[in-house]
């Protein structure tokens, strides 16, 4: 059973906060389409390959090559109980709690506050022996999308995407190209006594895609080696924050 929910209107992504005059306006919007589009929780075993199974969780890559560059797209699923899509998109979007949970940052900065539901990061990533350290620049936004029926479900998103910012000039550091998203579906079991749900009635579906192209030459069995390790120990680390964050708070449906 998927009971929707309508969220306050006053909480980031939940209506459409940025202005259809930013420059942004566009492609944000085709980025969050794109992501929409192919968000089926499904993964094609012809075309993906499994990289990492644990639980509820399975990691999927493709490997891929631009101009010479591994370039592997990735894609991911999992399911967490206890917590809402609207959670974990909550918390993945902000950047003031990003510290706490994401292990390949050095740091990370705010460039642009470009609405309530966007905003423009600059982060270092820690470096990774013999390569040159990466930084990225992107713009994160938060949405919401009202379901109206099955084939159009309620679903909470973040989309990570690269951008260019006057306040993030090129540093010492090679700068990787990122389209990210996290898309959530939130299950509610109704409860027999018809009380209120409480977190044990809640499953969260999560589906996380990646394309990041290394910017620059990196020796192929490292990045494969770094990448294969660093998505599922985030999908785990991730999900138990948000686990943690939540546990004693009303659920934000
Ligand atoms: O989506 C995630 N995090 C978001 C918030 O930070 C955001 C970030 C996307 C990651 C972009 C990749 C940046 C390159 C990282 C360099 C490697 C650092 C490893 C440090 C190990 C201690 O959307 C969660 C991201 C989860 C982990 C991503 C790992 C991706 C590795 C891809 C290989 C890039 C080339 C590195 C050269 C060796």
């Amino acid at each position: 059973n998927i009971i929707r929910h309508t969220p306050q209107a006053n909480t980031p992504g939940a209506t459409l906060s940025l202005s259809s005059s930013h420059k942004l306006y566009e492609e944000i919007n085709a980025v969050v389409a794109e992501h929409i589009k192919y968000s089926g929780f499904t993964i094609d075993d012809g075309v993906w390959e499994a990289i990492h199974e644990e639980g509820e969780m399975k990691v999927y890559r493709r490997e891929m090559e631009e101009d010479g560059m591994i370039v592997d797209p990735l894609k991911a699923v999992h399911c967490v109980k206890g917590i809402t899509g609207h959670e974990l998109c909550h918390y993945f979007w902000d950047v003031s709690v990003r510290m706490e949970w994401e292990g390949t940052l050095e740091s990370t900065n705010t460039v642009e506050v470009v609405s309530d539901d966007t905003v423009i990061t600059h982060q270092t990533h820690k470096r990774v022996w013999p390569t040159t350290q990466r930084d990225a620049v992107f713009w994160s936004h938060i949405r919401h999308i009202a379901g109206n029926d099955e084939n159009s479900p309620d679903m909470w998103m973040v989309c990570n995407y690269s951008t260019d910012h006057d306040k993030a000039q090129p540093s010492k550091c090679v700068r990787v190209k990122m389209n990210v998203a996290m898309v959530c579906e939130t299950m509610v079991t109704p409860r027999a006594d018809g009380k209120p749900s409480t977190r044990e009635d809640l499953t969260c579906r999560v589906q996380y895609a990646a394309y990041v192209n290394p910017g620059g030459w990196a020796p192929p069995s490292v990045l494969r080696a770094v990448y294969k390790r660093e998505y599922p120990k985030f999908l785990k680390r991730f999900t138990q924050y948000v686990t943690n964050a939540t546990a004693d708070k009303p659920i934000m449906f």
